[in-house]
């Protein structure tokens, strides 16, 4: 990857129900995200945070699926068009992109981008599938959709999210513990590659991460969305949706040095919120991880 880091906030929380995940970017960068730059000897540009509308002023339903709900379907798309562009600049102009949410709805922009001029495989660190539609979420929250609003799948073809960027085949989920009854069939019956939390008890973090990297290996290299909901409670309480029985703070590092050997291409944090976080805790977890994740190492 290059040695010249590109951060992009979004302060996005309009795909989440819990107002709080828009401060995620900053309380990752209070974290010391800067300063983690400086000790790996990358270059970095921050260019500070994307305009993301207010809920206040939104409107939940300005977009009404032909199947379904997605709240704030308009103004998601608007923001995840503009995340589109910037990541896929920043490739262009030789730069790694590096994406802070914000709640997980911003990954439809990061992996359009990464996969605009590339092709990329995805892996996603995650309790939860993201594979809902507008027909089947239990939520109405855009955030548990993504992967199926990057396959097309569902009235995602309404708004034009029609082409799928990325081969099912080349995605690869890991961590996964909580799945919706429609989600999880529809995850059963598609080509996307699913590691549970029993396979990383089973096999190790690192065992996994490396499959994971080996099913998302494309020419162009790998994005990789981590959810910090991915990582136990007790690790990152700062979530919307924590669910037990996540990942260890050793495995999650394990996981991460691994990524750091890949041909990594784009990277991006999601689902840091400061309300519910203890001390910053959690944000200071996702500057810790995108360090291993960018190489460093211990000794
Ligand atoms: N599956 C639930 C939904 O679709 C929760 C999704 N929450 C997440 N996903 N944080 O990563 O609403
Ligand atoms: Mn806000
Ligand atoms: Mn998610
Ligand atoms: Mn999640």
């Amino acid at each position: 990857m290059p040695r010249s880091i590109r951060v992009i906030g979004v302060p996005m929380d309009l795909g989440a129900d819990r107002r709080g995940v828009d401060m995620g970017p900053s309380a990752i960068r209070y974290a010391g995200l800067a300063d983690a730059f400086d000790a790996l000897d990358y270059g970095a540009t921050d260019i500070g945070d994307l305009d993301v509308v207010h809920p206040e002023l939104g409107d939940p339903d300005s977009i009404e699926p032909s199947t379904g709900r997605a709240k704030y379907l308009a103004e998601v798309r608007e923001l995840c068009v503009q995340l589109e562009e910037t990541v896929a600049e920043t490739l262009a102009d030789g730069t790694f992109p590096l994406v802070l949410g914000g709640d997980h709805s911003i990954a439809i922009g990061s992996v359009r981008g990464s996969a605009r001029d590339g092709d990329i495989g995805v892996v996603w660190f995650d309790a939860h599938g993201d594979f809902n539609t507008p027909a089947t979420t239990p939520s109405g929250n855009v955030h548990g959709m993504p992967l199926a609003a990057l396959l097309g799948r569902g009235a995602f073809s309404d708004v034009d999210w029609t082409t799928a960027p990325i081969n099912p085949e080349n995605i690869a989920l890991v961590g996964v513990r909580s799945l919706d009854a429609s989600e999880r069939k529809a995850l059963r019956d598609s080509d996307v590659t699913v590691f549970t939390m029993s396979d990383i008890d089973e096999r190790g973090a690192t065992a996994v991460t490396e499959e994971a990297l080996s099913i998302a290996n494309a020419a162009d290299g790998v994005h990789v969305s981590l959810d910090l909901d991915w990582l136990d409670p007790q690790e990152a309480p700062g979530v919307g949706t924590p669910v037990r029985g996540g990942v260890t703070y050793r495995e999650a590092h394990a996981a991460m040095e691994v990524i750091a050997d890949a041909n990594l291409r784009s990277l991006e944090l999601v689902e840091v919120n400061p309300i519910l976080d203890q001390h910053n805790q959690t944000a200071e977890l996702a500057v810790e991880l995108t360090a291993s994740a960018l190489g460093k190492r211990i000794l």
